[in-house]
This record gives C-alpha cells, sequence and structure tokens, in this order.
C-alpha cells in the first residue's frame, strides 16, 4: 500500500533537516519502506483538506490506505511497530526503545523547542537577555542526565532503534546553539546517526525540495 507524508512545499530551514517530516522520512528509510511525499504550503496547512487529516494544521502527516495519523512520536511507533528494523524483538527491550521514544519527545524536546523559541521568535522581545540563560541552563541539566545515561555506549539501549533516532532527531535542533558540543558524547552520538545511510537518504530527500531557500530556523 502506498505511503504518504507531507512535508513543507518550503521549509523555513532552508534544507538543513529540521522539519518534523525529516524523522518520519528517516524511520521510513530505517525499515526499507518507500513512501511518496505530498508537498503543502503553510496557507494550505490551514485549509479544510489539510485539517482533515492534522487538527493542528501542520506537517508531517502520514496517510497509508484508510489509515491517517499526524504527530511524528505516532507516526514513527506506528511505522517501527510493523516493519522490523527500529523496535528489539525482546518485549523488555522493545517497552524501553519505547520508553526513550517518549523521553525524547516529553522530556528532552520540551526545554529543546523553548530555547529554540527563545533565541528566534523572542530575539527582539525585552525580556530576552534574562530569559535566555534560564532556558539555557534548562536545556544543559537535561544534556548533562543524558550525557551520563548514554556514557561510553554508541546507543541508548543496546542496538540502535526508534528511540534513538527520536533522540537523535530531537538533539539535532540544538546544533547551531553550540550546546550540544559541550557534551562530546552527545555530539558524537548525534554524529553516528547523521552517519547512517537510512538518514543520509532521508536528509538528502528534503535537502532536494528545500535547498536554496532561505534559511531561517
Ligand atoms: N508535535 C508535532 C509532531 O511531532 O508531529 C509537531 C509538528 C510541527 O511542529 N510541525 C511544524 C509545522 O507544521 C513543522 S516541524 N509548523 C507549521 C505550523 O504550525 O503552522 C517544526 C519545525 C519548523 C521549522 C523548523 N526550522 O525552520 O528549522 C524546524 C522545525
Amino acid at each position: 500500500m502506498t505511503i504518504t507524508i507531507t512535508a513543507f512545499e518550503r521549509s523555513p530551514d532552508g534544507g538543513k533537516g529540521l522539519a518534523r517530516d525529516t524523522r518520519v522520512r528517516w524511520a521510513l528509510e530505517e525499515v526499507g519502506q518507500p513512501y511518496e511525499v505530498r508537498l503543502v504550503s503553510f496557507g494550505a496547512m490551514k485549509e479544510p483538506a489539510h485539517l482533515a487529516l492534522h487538527p493542528f494544521g501542520q506537517i508531517p502527516t502520514y496517510e497509508e490506505g484508510d489509515l491517517a495519523l499526524f504527530e511524528t512520536g505516532s507516526i514513527v511507533f506506528h511505522i517501527a511497530e510493523r516493519q522490523a528494523g527500529l523496535l528489539p524483538d525482546d518485549a523488555n527491550a522493545r517497552a524501553r526503545a519505547i520508553t526513550w521514544m517518549f523521553a525524547a519527545l516529553n522530556t528532552v524536546e520540551p526545554p529543546i523547542l523553548e530555547l529554540v523559541t527563545a533565541r528566534l521568535l523572542e530575539g527582539d522581545k525585552p525580556w530576552r537577555e534574562e530569559r535566555l540563560p534560564l532556558v539555557e541552563a534548562r536545556v544543559r541539566s537535561r544534556l548533562k542526565q543524558l550525557s551520563a545515561r548514554l556514557g561510553d555506549s554508541d546507543w541508548l539501549d543496546g542496538a540502535f532503534s526508534a528511540g534513538d533516532l527520536m533522540m537523535v532527531s530531537v538533539l539535532l535542533r540544538l546544533r547551531s546553539s553550540g550546546i550540544l558540543d559541550e557534551f562530546p558524547n552527545l555530539a558524537a552520538y548525534v554524529a553516528r546517526g547523521e552517519a547512517r545511510p537510512a538518514y543520509k537518504r532521508a536528509f538528502a530527500a528534503q535537502w532536494a525540495i528545500n535547498a536554496g531557500t532561505p534559511p531561517t530556523g
């Protein structure tokens, strides 16, 4: 059955792979599942046809026959559950890998998004100088904990899993801040993720669409 995802017609990041369709593309590439992409403009995202797929008017979405999904956590989990390659067979190891997916989205991503907001969207606000160090401290605190848990392992819990895919995707958003480099094992972890052939294919596919658009992210 054909799988169709949606992505920005023009990603505001100019092809850095930071828009969330990249993590879905990566998951599909890891399991060897071909897919099609429907590009949507910011305007079209808020139109009824897209809102029927995504109640919040965002990308990415995922369509497969009668099934329509939104939220990258749910989409990547769906892909990982149905095809081999992203979740271990052992029930406990599988539960732990899923736990890391949730940890990436619920515990690590929120302070990172707060930082992105503080740096990019509130850059001209009078409270920026006071707020930014507080937000950066919250990000560093999370990274310190994650770094301690990862230690010198390649991946968070044994073999590469959907948990790592999600965690690397989340951490990539930090690159332009320089904070990731303060934690060499996390920077190396992200680089390992980016070196995976499936990630490279996913990145190249979004780059082919977005390269040359003015970066703002
Ligand atoms: N929780 C949802 C999920 O995980 O699927 C969040 C989806 C989401 O934030 N989608 C964004 C979107 O559609 C695109 S990815 N935004 C348009 C809108 O809300 O109107 C977020 C994103 C946007 C831009 C950059 N960038 O420029 O670097 C990076 C990431």
